[in-house]
C-alpha cells in the first residue's frame, strides 16, 4: 500500500529540488474583513445557545455580505414553506429537514398560487429562483448576485397582522441550496423557549468558482460509507466539487484500463447521486501515465470506456492527473516514433494530444460535461521549462491545469506565486492544496488538525479553485477542510482561528464543552510538516504558551499560581479525550483519532503528575513528590506505547505523535528539575537571588518539530555532571551546586 514509486523518479526530483529553491518565509496571510462574533450557535442540527440581539451570527463559510436588521422571528408550529417547479429539489428537502429540526412541528410545502391565507402565526418561508415575483419583492434590496451560486436571504418580520417571512433566493439551484444552509446557521433559541431566526439580510455568492476536496492520497482509501458522509459535510460548507483520484484505488491507476467491476461501479453510482444532492460535482479522475502508450488508438479507447462508465452513472466532472510519474521514458516504442525522444517537451506533446483530443472528443460532445480538469507532471514548481513552455502553447485553453503550490507541501501560497503560475500555465490554475494530507514521511504518527492558513487573501483573483487533498483519516480532515472551504468561499474575509474554532463547534454540533476539548486536542495535533525539515504549522502553540508561563511564574517564585494555572490546562488535556468521546462529536472523528485520543489522555495524566510531583516538592515532601514522579513516569512509557491502526495509513504501526517537543519536553525538564532539587535552587532562594533559581532551566528544549526526543538520550548536557540517573528513559545528570 506504500507510494514506492516516484519519489525517485526524476520528475518528483525536479518537483522537490525546485521547491527547495523556491519555498520562502510564509508571510502572514491573515484576511482582515468582517469577522463575525463567535457565539457558540449550533452549526449542524443541535441545540444552540441565546444569542443577543445585537449579536451577528456565526455563518461559515463567510457571506460576503451579512447584515442584522431588527427582531428576530419565531418559528411556529406550523410553518408554510412556498415553492414551485423551479425550486430545487434538494433546497427544498434540506429547508423542510432544517426547519422541523428547529421547531416546526409540521411544514406545509405549497406554490404560490395555494398559500394559505395569510396569518401571523405561520411563518412562510419562499423559496426558489430570487427573480419569482413573491421571492423578489421580499428580498427588496436584498439581491442575489447575478453570478453562479450566488444567493440571498431576507428575514422580514410582519406587520399589521401579516406573517413573518423568509425569502431564500438563489440565482441557481446550487444558490438556492446555499441560502437553505445558511439558514440553517440562523436558528437559535432561549434555553426552553422557541427557536427563533436571526433578522439578517445576506447576500452572497463564492470567490473561488471550485471549492472542495481532492481524493489524492496514497494508503487506504475512504470507504463509501465515509464518502458519502463527506458528500453531505461538503454540502454544509458550500463546497461544491469531490475530486475521486485515491491513489490506490487499483482501477484508477495501475488498472486505468480495466472497468470498475460491478460492485464498485454501483457505489460510485450512489456516490454521484449523494454528491449531486448536495450540490457537489462528483469529479472523477482516471491516471494513466504509468503505462500509457499516447499514441495508441486502443489506449485512446480504454481510457474514453473508462469515462464513459462515468458518465453513464450521472458524473459530469473529469480529470486527468498526470502526476508522479516518469517523463524520461516511453510505455511503448510508438511513442518514440512519434513524439522523438523521451523528455520534457516531447512528454508534454504527448499528454496535450491526448487532453485536447478528450477535451475535443469527449467533453465537448458529452451533454452538461464540464471542461476537463489534468495534474501536470512539473505541478508543484515555478520554474518555467520546456515542458510547461509545451503545455501553455498547445493545451487547450478550456482545460483546467491544476497546481500544488511553491513544493508539493507549500508553506504558503501567496498572490505573487498564484500568478506566476498562471502566467506560466497560460490559465487561472486550479490549486490541489496538500493539507492536511498525511500519506508522507514527514506526517508519520500525525493527525493534521491545525487550521487551514497561511493562503494570502486575494488569491481569488488568480485562482479557478481550490481543493484540499484530505488526510487518510476524512473525519478529522473536516477541520482543515472546513477551512478551505470558507477560504474557496471568501478569501478576503478568511480569518484562521476563528474558522478553527467553528470547525470545532461544527464538529461538537454546537457543543461548547466538546468544542473547547477539541480545541485541547487540536492544539497537540497542530504540527503541519513539510516535505524538508521546517513544519509550516507550529506544535501546540497553546500548551506551549502555558508551559512558558508557568517557567516564568515559577522561577519568579510564584509557584502556586504557576502550579494552578498550568494544572487546570493539563487536566483539560487529560480529559479532553473522554469529552470528545462523550457523544456530542461526530462518532467518526473519534474514530479516526482514537489512537491519539488514548495517548492524549495518557500524556494529560502524566502531566498531572508531574506538575502534582513539583508542587509537593515545594511544599517540602519529597516522598510524596518521588512517588508522583514515578507515576507520571509510568503513564509516560504507557503513552509511548500506544500505536495507531497500520491499515489505515502509509506509515503503518506508529506511536501517535501528542503534542511532541512541548509536551514531553515539559515533562523532561519538570522531571529534571525535581533531580536537581536543591542544586543551587535553595542557596539561591535563601540568598533570596531569584534569577539563579532558575539554573536549571538551562537545560534546553530541543527544537520543537524534533521527533519527540523523550525515550531517547538528550543530546543537550547541563551543568557539570557530579551524579547522573535515569528519567523516563533518558539520561539525566544533576549538578554541581553554585554552577
Ligand atoms: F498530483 C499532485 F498534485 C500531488 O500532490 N501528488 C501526490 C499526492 O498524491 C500525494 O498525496 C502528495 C502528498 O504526499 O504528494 C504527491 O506525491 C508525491 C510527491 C513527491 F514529491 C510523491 C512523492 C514525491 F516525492
Amino acid at each position: 500500500m506504500r507510494r514506492r514509486i516516484a519519489r525517485g523518479t526524476p520528475a518528483a526530483a525536479v518537483a522537490v529540488a525546485a521547491a527547495l529553491a523556491l519555498s520562502n518565509s510564509a508571510p502572514s496571510t491573515s484576511a482582515s474583513g468582517n469577522s463575525a462574533p463567535l457565539p457558540a450557535a449550533a452549526t449542524q442540527l443541535a441545540p444552540a445557545p441565546q444569542l443577543a440581539a445585537a449579536d451577528l451570527p456565526a455563518v461559515f463559510p463567510t457571506p460576503q455580505s451579512l447584515a442584522r436588521s431588527g427582531d428576530d422571528i419565531a418559528v411556529t408550529d406550523r410553518v408554510v414553506v412556498v415553492t414551485d417547479a423551479r425550486t430545487d429539489t434538494s433546497a427544498k428537502a434540506r429547508l423542510v429537514e432544517y426547519l422541523t429540526a428547529h421547531g416546526a412541528a409540521r411544514v406545509d410545502v405549497t406554490d404560490p398560487l395555494h398559500t394559505p391565507k395569510p396569518s401571523p402565526h405561520l411563518l412562510t418561508v419562499l423559496l426558489g429562483p430570487a427573480q419569482r415575483p413573491d421571492i423578489a419583492r421580499t428580498l427588496g434590496r436584498t439581491r442575489a448576485p447575478d453570478r453562479t451560486d450566488g444567493y440571498a436571504v431576507s428575514v422580514r418580520p410582519g406587520r399589521h397582522g401579516a406573517p413573518d417571512v423568509v425569502a431564500l433566493g438563489g440565482h441557481d439551484g446550487a444558490g438556492q441550496f446555499y441560502a437553505v444552509q445558511t439558514l440553517r446557521q440562523l436558528f437559535h433559541r432561549a434555553a426552553g423557549k422557541r427557536w427563533k431566526v436571526s433578522n439578517v439580510q445576506v447576500s452572497d455568492h463564492p470567490s473561488m468558482a471550485l471549492r472542495g476536496t481532492i481524493e489524492g492520497f496514497y494508503g487506504q482509501p475512504w470507504t463509501h460509507a465515509e464518502r458519502l458522509d463527506q458528500m453531505d459535510f461538503y454540502g454544509d460548507i458550500k463546497a461544491n466539487t469531490y475530486v475521486y483520484a485515491p491513489k490506490d484505488d487499483p482501477y484508477h491507476r495501475g488498472k486505468w484500463r480495466d472497468p470498475y467491476p460491478a460492485d464498485k461501479l454501483n457505489e460510485l453510482g450512489a456516490l454521484v447521486g449523494r454528491a449531486a444532492a448536495n450540490h457537489v460535482r462528483f469529479t472523477f479522475a482516471v491516471s494513466p501515465g504509468e503505462s500509457i502508450c499516447y499514441s495508441d488508438p486502443a489506449d485512446r479507447t480504454a481510457l474514453t470506456a473508462k469515462l464513459q462508465a462515468m458518465y453513464d452513472l450521472g458524473t459530469r466532472a473529469f480529470s486527468i492527473p498526470l502526476d508522479d510519474i516518469s517523463y524520461t521514458k516511453w510505455n511503448c516504442d510508438a511513442d518514440l516514433t512519434t513524439y522523438g525522444a523521451p523528455g520534457r517537451s516531447a512528454a508534454a506533446a504527448a499528454q496535450v494530444d491526448l487532453l485536447n483530443d478528450l477535451q475535443r472528443n469527449f467533453i465537448a460532445t458529452h451533454e452538461g460535461a464540464q471542461p476537463l480538469q489534468m495534474v501536470p507532471t512539473e505541478y508543484g514548481d515555478l520554474t518555467d521549462t520546456a515542458y510547461k513552455q509545451k503545455l501553455r502553447a498547445s493545451l487547450d485553453p478550456a482545460v483546467v491545469v491544476m497546481w500544488t503550490g511553491t513544493d508539493v507541501v507549500p508553506p504558503s501560497i501567496t498572490n505573487t506565486q498564484a500568478d506566476a503560475a498562471s502566467q506560466l500555465f497560460g490559465r487561472k490554475v486550479f490549486v490541489w492544496d496538500n493539507y492536511p494530507v498525511n500519506d508522507y514521511g514527514n506526517t508519520s504518527g500525525r493527525l493534521l488538525l491545525a487550521p487551514y492558513d497561511k493562503r494570502e487573501a486575494g488569491l481569488s483573483d488568480h485562482l479557478s479553485g481550490i481543493v484540499a487533498n484530505p488526510m487518510n483519516q476524512p473525519y478529522a480532515s473536516k477541520v482543515a477542510v472546513f477551512g478551505a472551504a470558507d477560504f474557496a468561499w471568501n478569501d478576503r474575509a478568511y480569518q484562521a482561528a476563528t474558522n478553527w474554532q467553528r470547525a470545532m463547534s461544527y464538529l461538537a454540533g454546537g457543543n461548547t464543552a466538546a468544542t473547547e476539548a477539541l480545541l485541547t486536542f487540536g492544539d497537540l495535533e497542530h504540527l503541519a510538516p513539510t516535505f524538508g525539515a521546517t513544519p509550516w504549522q507550529s506544535q501546540a502553540p497553546r500548551l506551549s504558551a502555558h508551559v512558558t508561563r508557568f517557567w516564568t511564574t515559577w522561577d519568579d517564585g510564584d509557584r502556586e499560581n504557576a502550579v494552578r494555572e498550568l494544572r487546570r490546562y493539563a487536566r483539560g488535556v487529560e480529559r479532553s479525550a473522554a469529552t470528545i468521546r462523550g457523544g456530542a462529536v461526530q462518532k467518526g472523528f473519534t474514530t479516526d483519532a482514537a489512537p491519539w485520543l488514548d495517548a492524549t489522555q495518557l500524556w494529560g495524566s502524566a502531566a498531572v503528575k508531574m506538575i502534582d510531583a513539583l508542587s509537593a516538592r515545594d511544599h517540602g515532601d519529597q516522598p510524596g513528590s518521588d512517588k508522583l514522579a514515578a507515576e507520571s513516569r509510568s503513564l509516560q512509557a504507557q503513552a509511548r506505547a500506544v500505536r495507531t491502526v497500520p491499515a489505515r495509513n502509509t506509515w503503518g504501526e506508529v506511536a501517535p505523535k501528542v503534542g511532541d517537543g512541548v509536551l514531553d519536553s515539559f515533562l523532561v525538564q519538570a522531571d529534571s528539575r525535581l533531580t536537581l532539587w536543591g542544586c543551587g535552587e535553595s542557596s539561591a532562594r535563601a540568598r533570596g537571588d531569584t534569577r539563579s533559581t532558575s539554573s536549571a532551566s538551562t537545560v534546553r528544549r530541543p527544537p520543537a518539530g524534533t521527533a519527540a526526543f523523550a525515550g531517547s538520550r538528550p543530546s543537550w548536557r547541563m551543568g557539570t555532571a557530579v551524579d547522573s540517573r535515569t528519567v523516563g528513559g533518558s539520561t539525566m545528570v544533576a549538578c554541581e551546586k553554585n554552577w
